[in-house]
C-alpha cells in the first residue's frame, strides 16, 4: 500500500491528478446514492427554475437544509473514512481540512456546453490567479455514482501557466470559447466505484453525457487559509462529531475558522 500511495502521489505531483479504479465496493456506492439522491431530488424541487434553465451542479450537500443529521452522518463518515483520509493524508500531510461538496449533474437544456476552467478563476484575476496555481492546494476527490463520460484535465497545469491556446478558450479571448476542444486534453472516463483525485486550479472540464451524478468533495491545506469559504452549516455540530469514526477533517477546519474569527477580534472585529 505505501508502495502504492507513493505512486500516486508521484503522478498526482507531476500531473495534478490520479484516478483509482473499483475504490468502492458496490454496496458503498448503493448507499451513497441513497442519500444523495434523497438530497437531490429536494434541491431540485426547491430550485427548479435554475435547474431547468442553468444549473449543472448544487453544492452544501453536508449542510442542514435538505438532509437530516442521521443522513449527514452518513455522508461525513464517508467524506472521511479511514480508506479516503489515507489518499488525502497522502497528498496533504498538514493537516488537510474539509471545504465542501458539490453533486454535478447534466444540464437539462441539451445546448449547454461544458466547459474549460480552473476553479481559481472565479475568485482571482489573472495575475493572482498565476500565484494561487503556485501556492495554494486545492483537491477535489470525484465520486461518481453512476458511469459517466467523467473528466477532461489537461496534465501538469496544476503547476504551469496555461500556453495561448489553453489562455484563449478558458478566459474566451480572442474569439475563442471555452468549451472548443484543447490540444493537451486527456479524458478520464468514470465508472461508479472510482475515484478521480484533481488539483481544482488545473484546467479542467466536466464531461456532460450519459447519467451522471458526481459528487466531489473539496479539501485544503491548512497552511493555505480557505476556512472563509467554508459554510458553518455543512460542518458537523458536536453531536455529529460524536458519530464519526475519523472527525480530523473536520476538526482542522472547524479550529481553522475559530483561529480566523479570533485574529479578525484581534485586529479590531467587524461591524
Ligand atoms: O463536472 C463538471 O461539470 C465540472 C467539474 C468541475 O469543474 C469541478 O469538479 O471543479
Amino acid at each position: 500500500m505505501e508502495h502504492k500511495i507513493k505512486q500516486l502521489n508521484l503522478k498526482y505531483d507531476h500531473e495534478g491528478y490520479f484516478v483509482l479504479r473499483d475504490f468502492f465496493s458496490a454496496q458503498e456506492i448503493e448507499a451513497l446514492r441513497a442519500v444523495i439522491l434523497k438530497f437531490h431530488q429536494l434541491w431540485k424541487q426547491d430550485n427548479l427554475e435554475f435547474y431547468q434553465q442553468e444549473a449543472f451542479n448544487s453544492s452544501l450537500i453536508t449542510g442542514s437544509k435538505y438532509l437530516g443529521c442521521a443522513d449527514r452522518v452518513k455522508l461525513f463518515n464517508f467524506i472521511s473514512s479511514a480508506k479516503m483520509m489515507a489518499l488525502v493524508e497522502s497528498l496533504m500531510p498538514n493537516k488537510p481540512a474539509f471545504m465542501n461538496t458539490q453533486l454535478f449533474f447534466n444540464p437539462v437544456n441539451p445546448q449547454q456546453k461544458d466547459f474549460w476552467h480552473r476553479d481559481c478563476q472565479y475568485d482571482y484575476d489573472v495575475e493572482d490567479q498565476k500565484k494561487v496555481i503556485t501556492e495554494t492546494q486545492v483537491v477535489h476527490l470525484r465520486v461518481p455514482l453512476f458511469d459517466e463520460l467523467g473528466i477532461e484535465l489537461v496534465p501538469g497545469t496544476h503547476k504551469r501557466w496555461d500556453n495561448d491556446e489553453e489562455f484563449a478558450v478558458r478566459q474566451e479571448v480572442q474569439g475563442r470559447t471555452s468549451c472548443e476542444n484543447l490540444s493537451g486534453g486527456k479524458k478520464v472516463k468514470l465508472a461508479a466505484g472510482d475515484i478521480l483525485v484533481f488539483s481544482a486550479d488545473m484546467i479542467h472540464r466536466g464531461l456532460y453525457g450519459l447519467d451522471r451524478l458526481a459528487l466531489d468533495i473539496l479539501v485544503f491545506d491548512s497552511s493555505a487559509n480557505y476556512a472563509d469559504y467554508v459554510d458553518d452549516d455543512c460542518l458537523p455540530d458536536h453531536l455529529m462529531l460524536a458519530q464519526i469514526d475519523n472527525p480530523k477533517l473536520y476538526i482542522n477546519t472547524i479550529d481553522l475558522k475559530l483561529k480566523t474569527e479570533q485574529a479578525i477580534d484581534k485586529a479590531g472585529g467587524i461591524e
